[in-house]
């Protein structure tokens, strides 16, 4: 593989560990542990997972010895900054506790463990891969592990390589699901552990356990770079308004986490416009005002950040959005011609929603109705509300003119940041996290641990003080209805409205909103000083008060 000069000084860097993982590991067990909700249904679909205790890895003189054995590695779903460091770190910490441990990466997802492709992987591929971007190494996929002939099909190709455990790097539902496969192979005296580990760039797999998932760090930091290009351009022109949409599905993590970053004069939080029952037209004139105001004082440009799951959390979209759901899930749907389907939806639909529906551009109104995901999500990255969003502005703004409440001009560009950030390097932060959440995966596994997601604490502190080790997936779970069923799910974090991350900007955005308070955070920097490189997310600072 062709290399940057960048990539093989980089491919030298050696991720921090915690003092905890460095030397010889000795595990400490806490106290049983309860779901955070709905503790009898969860206690009673996971008889052999639920209660475990919170485990932590400390240092020991002891010197362990350790029977050799095999894992299996999948990466699931969505792409994030350090996956590969997290399949490094495991990796090292097998060869080290034995030689002979062999470590094998099922290929594009769970879907490699169900139809068994795989690879073994080998000194030579890992240090191909040491502290890049990318999930290129083994590829991922969406399957959803799920079902029992999943199970036994997995089943069959861990007993022909003699895997002892396998690990699935994945966001909620991926780890939901290891919880699940975990259970399944315990019921059955299958001999076979599962671990999770957290990841995802949205953000929204955190707890009280999960300081914040894998990639989260690198994709915000790498979109506040772009953002922060855009605006130094846009003051420099004056002459353009920037609507940039930005990834995480349903939670507004990455767009608050920008917003800290950069100081842009617009960020709408999906949270706080489902919390206030906000209509579109509410979000629309809130925008034009600001539009208005800056361009009475002679600024016709600004930023506007958009989260992607907006759409979702307009109380009346999301009513519109569930009727279509069930609409689309009929047998009949599948039969109409695609010329005709906004037409047959339209007579369908309840009054309310029909009149919603109707009032949206062509275009939006299509991609509402794309296929879910394999998750029954729709597919927010596929709707582009930067376009709906300029347009509905642009329009107020044209009717104001005629009022004479409107003086200035406005014209828009767009934009949407996901893709970008996802495959980035991982910042030192999420390569040294995730180094050591692959080697906290292999103690988790070496001391016999299955339904457990490995963990890594204290991360504002520096790396030698974070804290390592493990935290039952039953323990995170409640039961949520998904695609119409109560299921047991981890539950995904949402911005806080009482948080003190989205406390901070809620202080500053009308500030930033009047004035150009803009910051241009620059790229990401791998060497140089520590409060330069070494630093996590503003989000991470501040919900620890730091
Ligand atoms: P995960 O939740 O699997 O980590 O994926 C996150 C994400 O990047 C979302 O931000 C985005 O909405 C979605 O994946 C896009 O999915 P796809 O890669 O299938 O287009």
């Amino acid at each position: 593989m062709e290399k940057s000069a960048l990539q093989i000084a980089r491919a030298a860097y050696q991720p921090k560990l915690p003092a905890g993982l460095r030397g010889n590991v000795s595990i400490k067990e806490g106290e049983p542990t309860q779901s955070v909700g709905d503790q009898e249904e969860i206690k009673k679909l996971f008889p052999n997972t639920y209660g475990m205790p919170l485990v932590e890895f400390v240092p020991t003189n002891e010197k362990k010895e350790y029977a050799p054995m095999n894992i299996g590695i999948i990466l699931s779903g969505g792409q994030a900054p350090g996956g590969h460091n997290v399949i490094c770190g495991l990796y090292d910490e097998l060869k080290k506790q034995n030689p002979a441990n062999k470590l094998y990466g099922f290929l594009m997802g769970p879907g490699g463990l169900v139809d068994h492709k795989y690879i073994e992987l080998t000194d030579a591929i890992i240090d191909d891969y040491r502290n890049t971007g990318g999930f290129d190494m083994i590829g991922s996929g969406r399957t959803k592990l799920e079902e029992e002939d999943q199970f036994e099909s997995g089943l069959k190709i861990i007993r022909e390589l003699g895997i002892k455990a396998v690990v699935i790097i994945g966001g909620d539902d991926s780890n939901t699901n290891a919880c699940v496969l975990a259970e399944y192979y315990a019921a059955h005296n299958c001999g076979v552990q599962v671990i999770g580990c957290p990841k995802t760039i949205d953000g929204d797999l955190k707890n009280d356990q999960i300081e914040t998932s894998f990639g989260f760090d690198t994709a915000c930091k790498t979109y506040a770079e772009v953002i922060g290009n855009i605006q130094r351009d846009a003051n420099s022109a004056r002459k353009y308004w920037h609507f940039i949409k930005l990834m995480g599905r349903s939670a507004s993590h990455i767009a608050l986490e920008c917003a800290l970053q950069c100081q842009p004069n617009v960020c709408i939080i999906s949270e706080e416009v489902e919390a206030k029952n906000q209509t579109l037209d509410d979000i629309v004139t809130y925008i034009a005002e600001i539009v208005a105001k800056r361009a009475a004082n002679g600024n016709n440009f600004g930023t506007v950040l958009i989260p992607e799951g907006l759409i979702e959390f307009i109380p009346a979209m999301k009513k519109l959005i569930a009727e279509l759901n069930d609409l689309l899930a009929t047998p009949e749907a599948a039969t109409v011609a695609a010329a005709e389907q906004r037409a047959w939806i339209l007579g369908k639909l309840s009054k309310e929603n029909a009149a919603i529906y109707d009032s949206l551009p062509e275009g939006v109104a299509k991609q509402l109705t794309m296929e879910r995901d394999p998750h029954g999500n729709v597919q927010v990255s596929l709707i582009e509300t930067e376009k709906l969003l300029s347009e509905m502005v642009g329009n107020k703004l044209a009717a104001w003119k005629k009022e004479g409440k409107f003086v200035g001009k406005f014209s828009a560009q767009h934009h949407f940041f996901g893709y970008e950030g996802r495959c980035a390097a991982p910042s030192n932060y999420d390569a040294d996290y995730c180094y050591a959440l692959g080697t906290s995966a292999a103690q988790l596994v070496a001391n016999g641990k299955t339904g457990y997601m490995a963990i890594v604490k204290n991360t504002t502190a520096p790396a030698e003080q974070w804290v390592a080790g493990g935290v039952p997936i039953t323990m995170m779970m409640n039961m949520e209805r998904r695609n119409g069923k109560m299921k047991p799910v981890i539950k995904k974090a949402l911005v806080r409205l009482d948080g003190a991350p989205f406390k901070k900007f809620a202080e500053h955005r009308a500030e930033w909103a009047e004035k150009t308070c803009f910051v241009y955070p620059g790229p990401i920097q791998y060497w140089g000083p520590s409060e330069v490189c070494d630093q996590c997310t503003a989000t991470l600072k501040l919900e620890q008060g730091k």
